[in-house]
């Protein structure tokens, strides 16, 4: 695939994050999802791509856009699967909250896992880690492993999860082997990605979130050259009827990173709020700024993308 669809990727959520940074602490996250969607459905436009949208903003009858077969692109160009979350964090973004990005990948078509809207449980690390990790294991043996291959004390590491009830004992667990906790309370895409630089101060990404997130995560992390191990959590009679129509016959089946996002794999995301990794927007007199990471899994480059746009230049902002 041509390697420019990168900077084709950056920006698109450059205008996402654009169109719902004003909506920062407004309160309102429909308002915020709403402007990212349509700004981000208004610029993957323009892409010489033949896109599918395979994890979007739900099924057709529920979202006017971006809904999952949605065929975005000029169509001209490769088939791909295209994964996105326009506003991965609409409470974060209403809130003025840490790590709400506007993100977005894209697979050769079939790369991506096609799964319904339900809950996956994600174990994530960065390259330094990777083949240490096992989902089967207990959060603390995970991080044993993680010291070892990092060559440190398990104090030394840090462990991020969504602030849940179900989150308890895997939270008790960590506390008891002595590694450091933080405790996020929505958007675990963010920390997903961040985990892949040595120095973003997080060393495993663990816990319940969703499956749309984590096909979003696995694209990211493949980018880094990470690790992943996931599995689908199945709360509901729809969900275990609709899975086996969308290709899981395996209720069990524990997901690697290839299973998640094969192929060669692009993400993109640009900071809306400030989080581990990206500065979130910022407005001046003149404009804006954004700050936006775009990487791609065959070449492995990952580009922070400082960006100023001139609103003189770019009415509508
Ligand atoms: C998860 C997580 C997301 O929403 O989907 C979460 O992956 C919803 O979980 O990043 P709950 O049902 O426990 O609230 C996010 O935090 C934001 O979309």
């Amino acid at each position: 695939m041509d390697r420019s669809l990168a900077l084709e990727l950056a920006r698109v959520t450059e205008a996402a994050a654009l169109a719902c940074g004003r909506w920062v602490g407004k309160g309102d996250k429909i308002a915020a999802d709403d402007a990212a969607t349509t700004a981000m459905r208004q610029s993957l436009g323009a892409m010489e791509i033949d896109g599918t949208v395979v994890i979007g903003e739900g099924e057709m009858d529920e979202a006017p856009m971006l809904y999952i077969g949605e065929k975005v692109g000029t169509g001209y160009g490769p088939a791909v699967d295209i994964a996105v979350d326009p506003l991965e964090g609409t409470n974060l973004c209403a809130k003025g909250g840490v790590g709400a990005i506007a993100t977005i990948a894209l697979a050769p078509a079939g790369g991506f896992l096609h799964a319904p809207d339900m809950y996956m449980e994600k174990l994530i690390v960065g390259p330094q880690a990777r083949g240490c990790i096992d989902i089967h294991d207990t959060p603390s043996g995970n991080l044993k492993r993680i010291a070892a291959a990092k060559g440190c004390d398990i104090a030394d590491l840090t462990v991020v999860l969504l602030d849940r009830p179900r989150h308890d004992a895997a939270i008790t667990d960590i506390r008891k082997a002595g590694a450091r906790i933080i405790l996020i309370s929505d958007g675990d895409v963010a920390p997903a990605i961040a985990v892949g630089m040595e120095d973003s101060g997080i060393d495993m990404v663990m816990g319940i979130g969703g499956a749309p997130e984590g096909v979003l995560a696995a694209a990211g992390i493949k980018c880094h050259g990470g690790d992943m191990q996931a599995r689908l959590i199945f709360t509901t009679d729809e969900e275990r009827r609709r899975a086996p129509e969308m290709g899981i016959s395996d209720f069990n089946k524990i997901y690697g990173v290839e299973d998640l996002a094969g192929g060669d794999v692009f993400f993109a995301a640009t900071g809306v709020t400030a989080g581990p990794l990206l500065k979130g927007v910022r407005y001046f007199a003149s404009g804006a700024e954004t700050h936006t990471v775009v990487m791609r899994s065959k070449s492995r480059t990952v580009r922070f993308i400082r960006s100023r746009h001139y609103f003189d230049h770019k009415p509508g902002f």
